[in-house]
């Protein structure tokens, strides 16, 4: 039946588990299977049109998988492959971006927008082309934060020199009016308590990951493709790269004791 197949979840490495944490929060009855690309992680500095091949080559994975939807996780992966995988596959696929785009427009008051990335997000526009979509009256404050994503790999997101790292990040937006900040990045959830410290108070944050989720929960019920056993499942995770690091951060992120992580060559 096609209402128990999985739901496949791609990300260009681990980031994407902020949006697995979602999925088991709010759909532990879904099964999942997850593909890391970790091995060419990350994707926020890459040209868009190799973006593009490396996610179509974890797509056409899980399509001959035989999935029941597709989310795509990433958000730079969002920005530059959405439209066109939307096109050359029959199952839904759901990004990451206009969620939070919507999220963005309904939590401010202002219109004013403010838009975190990496710089392959910032560059194609896609926050901005999905809040005009949504709304013709907003502002849009777009800004790159390159040295996010490896203060989280580096372990330290907890630590003072992450605050640091925000802080010098973020003052561009210091003399600019926005009532309202997307995390448009899988990686920074883990940085939102110094995110928050170092934006103005009373800025509502948005997080792409919890956004999305709340649509698929719509899209499932809508296609009457929701599966119907309340049960737990396990996700399946594959990584492009090594299987034993990803398996110590699943361990660690989800606190599941022995998850399925398996190796995957795209
Ligand atoms: N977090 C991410 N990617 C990594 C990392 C990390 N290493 C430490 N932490 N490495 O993404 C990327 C490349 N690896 C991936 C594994 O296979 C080999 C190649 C962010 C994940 C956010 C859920 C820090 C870290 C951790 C445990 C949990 C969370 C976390 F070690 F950020
Ligand atoms: N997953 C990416 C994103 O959400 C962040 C990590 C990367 O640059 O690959 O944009």
């Amino acid at each position: 039946m096609k209402v128990d197949s999985p739901i496949g979840i791609i990300d260009s490495g681990a980031g994407g588990l902020t949006v697995v944490k979602e999925m088991l929060h709010r759909l532990p009855q879904e099964p999942i299977i997850y593909i890391g690309d970790t091995a060419r992680c990350p994707y926020g500095p890459r040209p868009a049109e190799e973006v593009k091949n490396f996610t179509k080559e974890m797509v056409s994975k899980l399509s001959d998988m035989g999935i029941k939807m597709l989310i795509i996780a990433c958000n730079t992966a969002t920005a530059v492959a959405l439209e066109e995988i939307r096109s050359q596959f029959s199952f839904p696929v759901v990004g990451v971006i206009v969620p939070g785009a919507r999220a963005a427009v309904q939590a401010s008051n202002l219109g004013n927008i403010a838009v975190l990335g990496t710089a392959g997000t910032i560059n194609s526009g896609a926050y901005e082309d999905a809040i005009r979509d949504i709304s013709t009256n907003s502002t849009i404050h777009p800004l790159a934060c390159p040295d996010f994503v490896p203060v989280v790999e580096s372990g330290q997101y907890h630590s003072e020199y992450a605050s640091e790292v925000v802080k010098r990040t973020l003052l561009p937006l210091a003399d600019v009016s926005f009532d309202a900040a997307i995390l448009g990045c899988t990686h920074y959830p883990l940085l939102q308590e110094h995110i928050a410290k170092h934006l103005p108070e009373g800025v509502r944050i948005i997080s792409s990951a919890v956004e999305t989720i709340r649509d698929v929960e719509g899209i499932l019920h809508e296609k009457k493709l929701a599966r119907q056993s309340d049960q737990p499942v396990e996700p399946v995770f594959y990584s492009t790269g090594g299987a034993d690091a990803f398996r110590l951060i699943v361990q660690d992120w989800l606190t599941i004791e022995e998850p399925d992580v398996r190796h995957i060559m795209l």
